[in-house]
């Protein structure tokens, strides 16, 4: 079940659902750990995601920037070790995507609540564009924006589901991209949220 949705742009539809207790397991683990929390941008504006981060560096946004930590800079310790389970799915998804040898360094665990968004951006945060970025939607659905290189060129929807997996490399790694309102609704596993796990080598 894939679909190409742009050069470089792949959707596994449903390529988490075999693992989703492993993954689901593993999530209350790295939440345990690192609660999630709402950043402020450094524009001052609050975010409506909460995020939280597990591996070696976590990204991070106050009113100084954005930026990798190795520490979460609520508790001061070290970001939770990436799951195996987590490492595992985005190394296999990225070489089903014809990305062989992705090994994440940080994922970025972000937390939709009805009505919370992604405004329209690009992830530049990184040193390597030449990796790609591997992202796992679990719970409610959400539409996703898929842009192009320029901010004015006019998105198209994708929509996600529980266990989608995307993997955004070559030319689609630099796109703009953002996530619409949450709808209300309730998942079986997760209630009223939306997790996106997104791998990244920064
Ligand atoms: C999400 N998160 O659903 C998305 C999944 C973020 C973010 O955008 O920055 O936390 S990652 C989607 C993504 C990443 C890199 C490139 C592209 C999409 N793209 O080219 O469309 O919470
Ligand atoms: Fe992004």
């Amino acid at each position: 079940n894939r679909l190409d949705i742009a050069e470089g742009a792949v959707l596994l539809g449903g390529r988490a659902l075999a693992g989703e207790e492993a993954l689901l397991a593993a999530l209350d683990t790295v939440v345990a750990g690192a609660p999630f929390r709402h950043m402020v941008t450094p524009g001052g504006f609050t975010m409506s995601v909460a995020m939280t981060n597990c591996g070696r560096a976590g990204w991070v946004t106050d009113r100084r920037g954005y930026r990798y930590t190795a520490e979460d800079p609520e508790t001061g310790q070290p970001w939770p070790e990436m799951p195996g389970a987590f490492a595992a799915l985005a190394h296999e998804a990225a070489a089903e995507a014809g990305f062989a040898g992705f090994e994440p360094d940080a994922c970025l665990i972000n937390r939709y609540e009805p009505g919370a968004k992604m405004s329209l951006h690009q992830d530049k945060d990184e040193r390597d564009f030449s990796k790609p970025i591997v992202s796992v939607s679990l719970g409610l659905p959400a539409i996703f924006q898929f842009g192009g290189l320029s901010r004015s060129d006019k998105p198209s929807k994708v929509p996600l589901q529980h266990g989608d997996v995307m993997v955004w490399g070559g030319p689609s790694r630099l796109a703009y991209h953002g996530i619409l309102p949450l709808k209300e609704g309730q998942h079986p596993r997760l209630g009223r949220n939306r997790i996106n796990l997104t791998f990244r080598k920064t």
